[in-house]
C-alpha cells in the first residue's frame, strides 16, 4: 500500500530478547488484517523470524521490515533482535523509525537488554512507549515491572492502562486515557468495552489526571485550557500527548499479552492517533550541517539503511525516502560513488514477502533489489541534488578471532565469503594480517561471530574454525652491545667472505651521536610494524667498501622482521657499523648480508633483550552492583586502573590492559555481569612484558620452532 507522508508511522520494536517483540509484531499484523492466521515462535512460522537460522534458534537475529494498514494509515513495523551482539540492527532501525516500542516481559521485570537500548532512545531522541507484555504469564507481576521501569527511566514513564487481573486468567485492561475497561474473550482480538467498575474508578481517575497534566504541560494554550476547565477534552488531550511524546516528556505504558492477542489493537490505535508521522519529527541532519524536511514535494533523497544478499535475487537494499516521491523507474545518483541506480521495481515488505508498489512518499520505508553499487549508509539523490544524510554510527568491534579452514583450497573462497559478510554487516570487520599471518574476524560478541561462522558453513559451504588471534609482540633491547661476526665459505666454486663489527644500542628520539666513533652516514628507517632502525655507517679507512652498506642494512632489517626472541618484529634500535674486513675476490653483497644478520642476532641477545606487548585502553561501563566483580576481574588481567567515573546509569572504569589478557573478554565480562556492562578498547602503546611472562613466551617460541 502507498499512503501520503502524514499517514505513515514508522515504529521500531525494541527490548530484551524474549520479551515478545516478534510475537507482538505478528499480533499487530494479524489485528490489522495483514495476516489470516498468526504464527508463533514455537512453530517457527512468524512473519518476522523467517530466516532458517532464526527459525532454528527460535530467536530474532535480523531486523525485519513489516507493515500494516490501520484505518487508512500505514504502520511500518521494524522488529529488531534483542541480543546485544546485534546492536547494529537496532541502530540502523532506530535511524529510520519515528516511534520506539520498548517491550518488557511482565514475568521477568525490567531486563538489561531493554535498559541498554535506552541510550539509543536518548541519542536518537525517539518518542518511545513501553509495552508490558506477557501479562497472561503465571509469573507476571505488573506492579513490580512498572515500578522497575519508573525507577530506571524516571517519572515521565506514565501508564495509560493497567491490567485488572494478571496471570493465567488475564483478560481485562483498564484504560485511563479513554476511561474505559476492555474485556477480552479467550481468543483475544477485539475486546468488549465496559464501564470501569466502581472499585477501580478512583485509581483510573488518578491515572487519567496524570495523563492530562502531562499532556497540558508542554503547550501554553493547552495549559490555559487546563486551568480554565480543570481538564482537557479528547482532542486537546490527544494534541498534548503528541507534543509531550515528541519531546520525550512522556513515555506512556501499555499492557498486552502478545501470545493471546490482547491489547495490541489499542496500542495500534495509539500509534495511529498520537504517535508522530515522519513529517512531525525534527528535520533530518545532513553531513554539511543543513537539515532536510520530510516532504513529498521536494526532490528525491533516500538513504540505504540495510543491505543483504538473498540467494537467487542478489542485492536487496532497504531504504527510507527522506524527501520527495520515489517512483518506479526513477534514477537516483549515489552521493558516495556517483553510481546511477535505476529503481525499476520498488517494493514494500512483510518479512520475506515483497509486494511491488508504484511509488513511495517521503517518510516511507521500502525495498529495492539488484542495485549496482549501493551500500548501507549511502544517500541517493535525484539528479541535480547533492545531499548526504548523516550516516548511521555503527558500534565498533569488541571481539576478534582468527579464522582458518583445514582445506587449503577453500582459503580463497573463505576470504571471499568473509568479504561479502563484511559488506552486509557494518558491525563485522575482516583484517588480513600479514604480520600475524592470520585472517582476523572482528565483531560484536561470541554469538555474532558464531552466527557468521554458521552462515559461512551453510551458505558458502566452507568449514571454518576459530583460533586465538596471535598477539603482535615487539622486541627491543635495553643496553648497548658489540659483536664481531665473520661469514666465510670457501669450499668449491666462488667463496664468500664478509666480516662486520657492529654496535647496537636502544634508540631514543634525539639521542646524541656516539662520541667514540666517526659517523660518515646516517639512515633512518621507519619500520612498517612501528618504531625505527637508525643505521650509522662509521667505517674509517675503507675496511668495508661503502658499496656493501646496503647489503649490511638489509641483513639487519631482515633479522628485525623476525626478531631473535620470539620471531616478533624488532623496533627502536641504533646500529653502528664501525669496522670489518673484506676479501678482494670472495666478498659480495650476500656475504655481508649474512654477516650483518648474524652479528645483529648475536649482539641482540647480549643487549638486555626485551619483549614488548600491546597495551589497550579499556573503558568498561557497568552497573554499580557489578562493579566490584568487574574490578577484581580486571586486576587478575594485569590491568592498571586509570580512573572511575559515573556516566548516566553507569559506572565507568578506565584501565590499561595488555591485549594478551583480553582474549574473550567480551564473553567473560558478559557472564560476569549478566550483561549489565559493555566496553570499548583502543590501542594505547607498547610496554615491556614482565620478566616471568617473557621467559615463558621465549620458551614457548623455542618449543614451537623445534617442533617445526
Ligand atoms: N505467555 C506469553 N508468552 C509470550 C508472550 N509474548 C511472547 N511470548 C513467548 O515468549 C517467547 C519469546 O517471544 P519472542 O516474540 O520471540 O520475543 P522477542 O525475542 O522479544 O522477539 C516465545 O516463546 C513466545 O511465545 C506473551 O504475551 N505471553
Ligand atoms: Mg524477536
Amino acid at each position: 500500500m502507498v499512503v501520503e507522508t502524514k499517514k505513515i508511522r514508522n515504529v521500531v520494536l525494541l527490548g530484551h530478547s524474549g520479551s515478545g517483540k516478534t510475537t507482538l509484531a505478528e499480533t499487530m499484523l494479524y489485528e490489522a488484517g495483514a495476516l489470516e492466521r498468526r504464527g508463533s515462535i514455537e512453530d517457527g512460522n512468524t512473519v518476522s523470524d523467517y530466516t532458517d537460522i532464526e527459525r532454528e534458534r527460535g530467536n530474532s537475529i535480523f531486523t525485519t521490515l513489516m507493515h500494516a494498514n490501520w484505518r487508512g494509515n500505514k504502520i511500518n513495523i521494524l522488529d529488531t533482535p534483542g541480543a546485544d551482539d546485534f546492536t547494529g540492527e537496532v541502530v540502523s532501525s532506530m535511524k529510520v523509525a519515528d516511534t520506539a516500542i520498548m517491550t518488557v516481559n511482565a514475568a521477568h521485570g525490567l531486563e538489561v537488554g531493554t535498559e541498554l537500548i535506552w541510550e539509543y532512545i536518548e541519542a536518537f531522541e525517539t518518542p518511545a512507549v513501553f509495552v508490558i507484555n506477557q501479562l497472561d504469564h503465571d509469573k507476571a507481576d505488573y506492579e513490580m515491572t512498572l515500578q522497575e521501569i519508573r525507577e530506571r527511566f524516571g517519572p515521565k514513564v506514565i501508564p495509560v492502562q493497567y491490567p485488572a487481573n494478571v496471570g493465567i486468567g488475564f483478560n481485562t485492561i483498564i484504560d485511563a486515557l479513554r476511561m474505559v475497561m476492555y474485556v477480552f474473550n479467550d481468543d483475544g482480538g477485539k475486546p468488549e468495552k465496559r464501564d470501569i467498575p466502581e472499585s477501580e474508578i478512583a485509581k483510573a481517575q488518578e491515572m487519567h489526571n496524570a495523563l492530562v497534566e502531562a499532556a497540558a504541560e508542554n503547550d501554553e494554550t493547552l495549559m490555559e485550557l487546563f486551568f480554565d476547565h480543570g481538564s482537557l477534552n479528547e482532542e486537546e488531550l490527544a494534541k498534548g500527548l503528541t507534543i509531550a511524546l515528541a519531546q520525550q516528556e512522556i513515555f506512556p505504558v501499555f499492557c498486552t499479552s502478545a501470545v493471546r492477542n490482547m491489547g495490541s489493537g489499542r496500542l495500534m490505535g495509539f500509534l495511529n492517533d498520537i504517535c508522530p508521522s515522519p513529517a512531525d519529527r525534527p528535520e533530518a541532519k545532513l553531513t554539511n550541517g543543513e537539515t532536510l524536511k520530510c516532504d513529498s514535494s521536494f526532490k528525491n533523497t533516500i538513504i540505504i539503511y540495510k543491505t543483504l544478499t538473498e540467494p537467487r535475487v542478489g542485492n536487496v537494499s532497504y531504504f527510507k525516502v527522506y524527501s520527495g516521491k520515489l517512483k518506479n523507474g526513477d534514477e537516483l545518483i549515489n552521493a558516495k560513488n556517483a553510481q546511477v541506480e535505476r529503481f525499476s521495481h520498488i517494493y514494500v515488505a512483510n518479512g520475506k514477502k515483497r509486494e511491488e508498489v508504484s511509488h513511495l512518499n517521503a517518510g516511507d520505508i521500502g525495498v529495492a533489489v539488484k542495485l549496482k553499487d549501493a551500500h548501507t549508509n549511502n544517500t541517493l539523490n535525484e539528479k541535480g541534488v547533492d545531499r548526504a544524510i548523516q550516516p548511521i554510527q555503527f558500534p565498533s568491534p569488541r571481539i576478534r578471532m582468527a579464522v582458518n579452514t583445514d582445506n587449503k583450497n577453500d582459503i580463497e573462497k573463505m576470504a571471499k565469503a568473509l568479504h561479502q559478510i563484511q559488506e552486509e554487516d557494518p558491525t563485522a570487520k575482516v583484517e588480513h594480517s600479514a604480520e600475524l599471518k592470520q585472517i582476523l574476524l572482528l565483531g560484536q560478541g561470541q554469538l555474532h561471530l558464531d552466527l557468521i561462522k554458521y552462515r559461512i558453513e551453510k551458505v558458502y559451504d566452507i568449514d571454518i574454525q576459530f583460533e586465538s588471534p596471535r598477539i603482535p609482540y615487539r622486541e627491543t633491547i635495553t643496553r648497548p652491545s658489540n659483536e664481531v661476526y665473520r661469514h666465510k665459505k670457501q669450499s668449491g666454486g666462488a667463496g664468500q667472505f664478509g666480516e662486520v663489527h657492529m654496535r647496537i644500542e636502544p634508540y631514543t628520539e634525539g639521542m646524541p651521536d656516539p662520541h667514540d666513533l666517526s659517523v660518515r652516514n646516517v639512515e633512518v628507517e621507519s619500520l612498517k610494524t612501528g618504531g625505527k632502525l637508525v643505521f650509522l655507517w662509521c667505517i674509517v679507512g675503507g675496511s668495508i667498501d661503502s658499496k656493501f652498506s646496503n647489503a649490511i642494512k638489509k641483513g639487519i632489517l631482515l633479522k628485525m622482521e623476525e626478531g631473535p626472541l620470539t620471531g616478533s618484529a624488532c623496533q627502536d634500535i641504533r646500529v653502528c657499523i664501525y669496522d670489518g674486513k673484506m676479501h678482494p675476490v670472495d666478498s659480495n653483497d650476500m656475504a655481508f648480508q649474512i654477516a650483518a644478520s648474524m652479528a645483529f642476532k648475536n649482539a641482540f641477545v647480549n643487549a638486555g633483550p626485551q619483549l614488548l606487548e600491546p597495551i589497550y585502553e579499556l573503558e568498561v561501563l557497568c552497573y554499580a552492583e557489578v562493579m566490584g566483580d568487574v574490578m577484581s576481574d580486571l586486576q587478575s588481567r594485569r590491568a592498571i586502573i586509570m580512573g572511575i567515573d559515573t556516566q548516566g546509569n553507569y559506572q565507568k572504569i578506565s584501565a590499561h590492559v595488555p591485549l594478551a589478557e583480553l582474549h574473550q573478554y567480551s564473553t567473560s565480562l558478559r557472564s560476569l555481569t549478566q550483561g549489565k556492562s559493555k566496553f570499548e578498547m583502543t590501542f594505547y602503546e607498547y610496554q615491556p612484558v614482565p620478566p616471568d611472562i617473557q621467559k615463558d613466551l621465549i620458551a614457548r617460541h623455542r618449543q614451537v620452532a623445534e617442533e617445526v
